[in-house]
Order: C-alpha cells, then structure tokens, then sequence
C-alpha cells in the first residue's frame, strides 16, 4: 500500500480550466489588450503550462515581445478574476475525488498537492470545493510559483516529495494531463490518469491506470491491485 497521494489541480481535483479560460479573458479585457481565447485556442495554448508562460507565447505567435508587455501584472489581474468567480460561483469537485481523499486519511495515509497553478488558486479552490482551507486538506502543498521550472519537469512533484517526507516509491500521483503525467514520472512517481475536459485523446503512455474518472478505480483497495510501471 502506497504511503501518500499526491493530486494535481487544474483538470484533477475538479475541471477548472474554464474558469481560467474565462478569467484570463476577462483580464485580456480589462487590459483592452483586443485577445480573446476561444475553447480551440486554449486547447492549443494549454500544452504549455503556467498562466505567464502562456501569455507570453500567445504574445509571440502574436508578432510580439512578451517583454514589451507588463505579464506579471496581467496575471496578477487574472488571479483576482479567477479566485472571485470560484469565491462567487463555487466549484465542484471531480467525481470519486472526495472519497479517495476521506478513504486515504481514515488509513493514516499523507496527501498532498503537486500543481502548476499558484498557492493564490489552489487556496481560493480548496475553499470552494472541500470548504476548507488547503492546509486543512492537505499535508503538504507544492505550487507552480514556488519551483522554478513548471510541469513537465518534475520539480514541483520532488518539492511535494520532500515536504510530504517519502520516497517516490511510496506516492501515487493523480493527474489529467500528459504534462502532469511527464512530471510524476520524471519524479519516479507511478501516475492514475483521468482525462479531463481539455486533456481527452492526449497520449498517456507509461501511466499506471487511465480511468474515465477517478470514482471507477474501486478506491484504494482497487488502486491497490493495479500493475503497472511501480507495484502500489
Ligand atoms: C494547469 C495549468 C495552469 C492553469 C492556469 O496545469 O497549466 O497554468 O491553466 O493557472 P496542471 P495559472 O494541471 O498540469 O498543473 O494561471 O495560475 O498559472
Ligand atoms: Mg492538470
């Protein structure tokens, strides 16, 4: 039985990424930048993981100098948009997320976070969905801001490692993306993949399990019994 689970975010804990599609929009707006991200745009734009990192390339295939415009500062806008409409509207959690995580503490088991989006988000989200704050949900959180390489480098999974206190060996990491599933194994992490929304038809290759949704594996029981790259 593995030790700890360690979940992503954006797409894992609970399909977000309109939320942040609309957010950055509305900040695109407030700009008067004249951008506006349609569902097939963010799809594209969304192989490249970080708010910041995916303005700055959607200003380069633009014709312009990511540097030339104040990035920052429009993400710091964007963060605002997003943490108050999921303050406003509430946000559900994916199907079978809440009960793994009741299952995992009632066996003693760590939980932790390993995202791309910010300790911000990852607050405002934990409040919306669970009704609590992060730290009361979770043992350790590891943030995109707090790394200095996004997913799919594995940096942010080895930073939930050390502060959870466990081997790789001992951690399932839970995931919706081909960059998120890249940076668990990177980190020598076994992975159990749910596509979401903007993730169906990626390549999951070398993950563990690819479940439609996290509710099917028959818990940690079912998790348990699955073969793959680690025994777990
Ligand atoms: C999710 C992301 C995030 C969000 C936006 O990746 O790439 O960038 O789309 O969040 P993952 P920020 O689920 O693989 O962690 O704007 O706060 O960066
Ligand atoms: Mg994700």
């Amino acid at each position: 039985m593995a030790e700890a689970l360690i979940f992503d975010v954006d797409g894992t804990l609970a399909e977000t990424e309109e939320a942040h599609r609309h957010a950055f929009n509305d900040a695109f707006a407030e700009a008067g930048l004249g951008w506006h991200w349609s569902r097939d745009d963010y799809r594209r734009l969304l192989t490249t993981t970080g708010g910041k990192e995916r303005m700055a390339r959607h200003a380069r295939e633009s014709g312009l100098d990511p540097e030339a415009l104040d990035i920052p500062a429009l993400h710091r806008a964007k963060t605002a948009l997003y943490t108050r409409a999921l303050q406003r509207h509430g946000i559900a959690l994916r199907p079978g997320i809440a009960a793994l995580i009741a299952e995992a503490r009632a066996a003693g088991m760590r939980l932790g976070i390993a995202t791309t989006t910010s300790r911000a988000n990852v607050e405002a989200l934990s409040l919306a969905a669970f009704g609590r704050p992060a730290d009361q949900m979770f043992d350790a959180l590891a943030c995109g801001d707090e790394v200095p390489v996004k997913k799919p480098a594995p940096h942010v999974y080895l930073l939930a490692l050390s502060r959870l206190g466990v081997w790789p060996d001992q951690a399932i990491a839970f995931e919706d993306s081909r960059n998120g599933l890249r940076a668990a194994r990177e980190a020598g992490i076994a992975c159990i993949v749910s596509p979401s929304l903007y993730t169906e038809g990626e390549d999951f290759a070398g993950a563990l399990c690819v479940t439609p949704g996290f509710d099917r594996l028959g818990g940690l029981q079912g998790i348990a019994k699955l073969k793959g790259p680690h025994h777990v």
